[in-house]
């Protein structure tokens, strides 16, 4: 078996490429694109702040202020690509590490830190930026999202849903079922699997004996794989297969192979179970780097360009942490509200054992 889970009877997987590792474009037949040096830069800029964010979230975490977080370091151009290639109406199911997509979605980043400094369950309204809360439970999601979208589609909207999950989720029972589902009602939802290589500690090898995309074909429905660390590809590919979602196409695949370029999350040590030579190959292949050289080759930005993004963020990683640091400690009661839409006598029961035990503490 090859590195990327193929069997060495089989083609060599294909990959959607618009955008080389140096910073070259290059053309793809079922994909073409056509972006304004204005939008590239948009592009640029995305993928830079979304990073510091993320930094800037490392960072907090370390110093005691987050209780975990995890790093969508590598995955920006997965996640910009594709989040920038919904339409307003259509509907995104995160897992908890799509940040970049909840910045697209203009989710504010310090609802995100919120949620893992144990302040809030995620704080934004799912309808207001039709991005839905972030879910930890591995590939429960995608069935969230088949059902969203086979609901849509009974209500006639022009809409697709886009759902978010990893490799390791690949071998879960709802990931599958979903497919099933999906690919039976014919319902419009974009599966986006970020194959970043690892789930935790194991490796792709251990999920899969076929590249993962190719999955699709067995469920009935199209499998694609796209370079995960091409922001151009990655916006082209979801934009047809929302746009073929929307329009009665039925539901799509997308590998986007990438790269998980720090710890599974802060919690996690991966010097103990991967080599260095393996980031160090995918350094090379960083999705913020080749869209800096074709704007610089292509002289569509200069210097005074790159100095104002580098600037913006780093005063939106102070902004972050300020109001990350500003926020309020919940009430403890609060704990109880939004379980259900209604009164419920259990969660009656508990919480009125809650405020006993607290006033123990009192007088
Ligand atoms: C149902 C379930 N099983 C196990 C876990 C523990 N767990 C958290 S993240 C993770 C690995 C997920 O890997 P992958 O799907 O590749 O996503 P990635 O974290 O690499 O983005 C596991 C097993 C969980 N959260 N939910
Ligand atoms: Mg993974």
């Amino acid at each position: 078996m090859t590195a990327d889970g193929s069997r060495g009877t089989e083609a060599p997987p294909e990959l959607v490429q618009l955008l080389t590792p140096e910073g070259e474009r290059i053309e793809h037949p079922d994909y073409p694109l056509d972006l304004s040096p204005e939008e590239v830069r948009a592009l640029y800029r995305d993928l830079v702040l979304v990073r510091r964010v993320d930094m800037e979230a490392v960072a907090l975490q370390r110093q005691g202020e987050l209780g975990l977080w995890a790093s969508l370091l590598g995955q920006e151009a997965a996640q910009i690509g594709s989040g920038r290639a919904m339409a307003d109406t259509d509907m995104a199911f995160p897992t908890y590490r799509e940040h970049g997509v909840a910045w697209c979605r203009g989710v504010d980043p310090v609802n995100l830190l919120g949620l893992f400094r144990g302040v809030n369950h995620g704080g934004w309204d799912p309808a207001e930026h039709n991005f839905h809360l972030y879910t930890i439970v591995i590939g429960s999601q995608t069935l969230h999202a088949v059902g969203y979208a086979m609901g849509i589609q009974r209500d006639g909207a022009e809409a697709a849903t886009l759902v978010y999950f990893g490799d390791g989720a690949t071998s879960q029972g709802d990931v599958n079922e979903s497919f099933i589902w999906a690919s039976v009602f014919n319902a419009p939802v974009v599966f986006f699997c970020q194959n970043n290589q690892w789930a935790i500690s194991e490796p792709l090898e251990k999920q899969t004996r076929i590249p993962l995309y190719r999955r699709a074909s067995g469920f009935g429905f199209p499998g694609v794989r796209v370079d995960g660390n091409d922001v151009f590809a990655c916006l082209a590919v979801t934009r047809k297969a929302l746009a073929d979602a929307r329009s009665g196409g039925g539901p799509v695949l997308i590998e986007a192979f990438t790269y998980r370029m720090g710890a599974h999350t802060t919690s996690d040590d991966p010097t103990r179970y991967r080599v260095a030579a393996e980031l160090e190959a995918w350094k090379l292949k960083d999705p913020i780097e080749r869209v800096r050289a074709y704007l610089f080759k292509n002289q569509l930005a200069d210097q005074e360009f790159f100095d104002a993004i580098d600037a913006e963020a780093d005063e939106l990683g102070r902004d972050v942490r300020k109001r990350c640091l500003a926020l309020p400690d919940p009430e403890p009661m609060a704990i109880f509200e939004h379980v259900y839409a209604e009164r419920h006598p259990l969660i009656d029961a508990e919480r009125a054992e809650f405020a006993a035990y607290l006033e123990g503490f009192e007088g």
